[in-house]
C-alpha cells in the first residue's frame, strides 16, 4: 500500500454520517434514489437494494422493476415505491421503457439512480441498461449485470461522467475483469493500480470489492476499507452495498467522495456488527442491513 503514493482510510470518511438529520428536514430533502434491477429469478436483488437505501437514510426509494416481478419487490417493506417496467420474453427489462415519456415519467423527481442488481443480460436488458445510463443526468451507482453491459464498452461510461456527472461502479473481482478485458487473477494482482487507472481514465468512482475494498476517485485518490469479514462473501452482499452507496449520495450530494467511503465503511461495520452478534456462517445479507443501526452509532 505504501509504496502505491497516497492512500486514506473509508472509516475517515464515516464522520460525514454522525451528524444529526437537519432538524427541519424533510423527506424532499434525504433525495429520492431510483434503483432499477431484477429479472424474473432475480427479484431479491433490488428488494434487498431497496431496503438497504431506506435503511441508510434515503428520503424516498422507488425500485423500477420488471412488470412480472413488482409485487414481490414492493413486499420487501412497505415504505418501498414500485413501478412497473415494461419487461420481455424472460422477465427482464426491454428497451421500451426508454420511450421519452416513459422515461420522463420513471426519472421524475429522482435524485440518484442505481442500476444493475438483478437486471440479468437477457434479452434487451444490457442495451436497456446502456441506455438508462446515456439518457439521464443525475449520479448514477452501476452495478451487477449493468456493469457487464458495459464490459468492452467502457468509452460509454467515459462518455458518461464527462462534464463532471458523478458515476460509481461498484464491481466484484468477476465484473471487474470483465469491464476490463482482464483475469480475475490480472485484477488482484495490482488492485491499488488497476483501480487508480480505471477511475482516472474514465472519471468515474470505482468501488473494486472484496477483502480490503479500494475506493478509487477520479482525482487518482484512494481509500482502502478496513471493515468487513467473510459472513458478507455470499448472495446479496453487493445488492445491498449498491443501495448503501445511492443513499449515502442522495443525502451528501455535496460530498460524494466521502459519501461513498463511508458506504462503503457502514456495510462493512454492518457486516461485522451481524457476524459479532451472529455467526460468520448464518449471518444473511439481510442480516447487515438489520445491523446498519449499530454501524451509524459507532463512534471510534
Ligand atoms: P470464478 O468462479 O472465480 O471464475 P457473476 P453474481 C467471480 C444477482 N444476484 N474474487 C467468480 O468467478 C446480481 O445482482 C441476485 C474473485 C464468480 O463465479 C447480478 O445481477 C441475488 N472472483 C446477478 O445475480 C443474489 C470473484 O465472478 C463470478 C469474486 C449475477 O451476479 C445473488 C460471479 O459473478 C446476486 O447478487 C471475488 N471476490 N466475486 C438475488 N437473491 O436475487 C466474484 N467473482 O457471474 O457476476 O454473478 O455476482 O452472482
Ligand atoms: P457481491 O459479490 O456483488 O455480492 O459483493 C460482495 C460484497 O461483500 C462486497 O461488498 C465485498 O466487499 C463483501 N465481501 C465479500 N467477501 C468478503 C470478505 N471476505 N471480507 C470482506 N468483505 C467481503
Ligand atoms: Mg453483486
Amino acid at each position: 500500500i505504501q509504496s502505491a503514493g497516497r492512500v486514506s482510510w473509508a472509516g475517515e470518511s464515516k464522520a460525514i454520517a454522525e451528524a444529526w438529520r437537519d432538524i427541519n428536514g424533510n423527506k424532499g430533502k434525504f433525495g429520492h434514489v431510483l434503483l432499477v434491477g431484477g429479472s424474473y429469478g432475480t427479484f431479491g436483488a433490488p428488494s434487498m437494494s431497496s431496503l438497504a437505501a431506506l435503511r441508510t437514510g434515503a428520503g424516498l426509494v422507488t425500485a423500477g422493476v420488471p412488470k412480472m416481478i413488482a409485487n414481490e419487490v414492493g413486499r420487501v417493506t412497505p415504505e418501498l415505491m414500485v413501478r412497473a417496467l415494461a419487461e420481455g420474453d424472460a422477465g427482464e427489462a426491454s428497451m421500451a421503457n426508454l420511450e421519452e415519456e416513459k422515461l420522463a415519467t420513471l426519472i421524475k423527481g429522482i435524485s440518484v439512480l442505481a442500476v444493475g442488481p438483478g437486471l440479468s443480460t437477457r434479452g434487451e436488458a444490457s442495451e436497456f441498461a446502456r441506455a438508462l445510463v446515456a439518457k439521464t443526468t443525475m449520479p448514477v451507482v452501476i452495478d451487477a449485470d449493468a456493469l457487464n453491459a458495459f464490459a468492452g464498452k467502457t468509452e460509454l461510461l467515459k462518455s458518461a461522467a464527462a462534464g463532471g456527472r458523478t458515476v460509481v461502479l461498484t464491481p466484484h473481482p468477476g465484473e471487474m475483469g470483465r469491464l476490463a478485458g482482464m483475469t480475475v487473477k490480472e485484477v488482484e494482482a495490482d488492485r491499488i493500480g488497476l483501480a487508480r487507472k480505471f477511475a482516472t481514465e474514465h472519471g468515474v468512482t470505482l468501488v473494486l470489492k472484496g477483502w480490503r475494498t479500494l475506493i478509487a476517485h477520479p482525482d487518482g485518490s484512494i481509500a482502502v476499507n478496513t471493515t468487513g469479514n467473510p459472513s458478507m462473501a455470499k448472495g446479496g452482499s453487493g445488492d445491498i452495498l449498491t443501495g448503501i452507496v445511492a443513499a449515502m449520495i442522495a443525502q451528501f450530494p455535496q460530498d460524494v467522495a466521502r459519501a461513498v467511503e463511508a458506504a462503503v465503511y457502514l456495510h462493512g461495520l454492518a457486516g461485522d456488527f451481524a457476524a459479532h452478534a451472529m455467526d460468520e456462517h448464518t449471518v444473511l445479507a439481510t442480516d447487515t442491513v438489520s445491523h446498519l443501526s449499530d454501524a451509524f452509532r459507532y463512534r471510534v
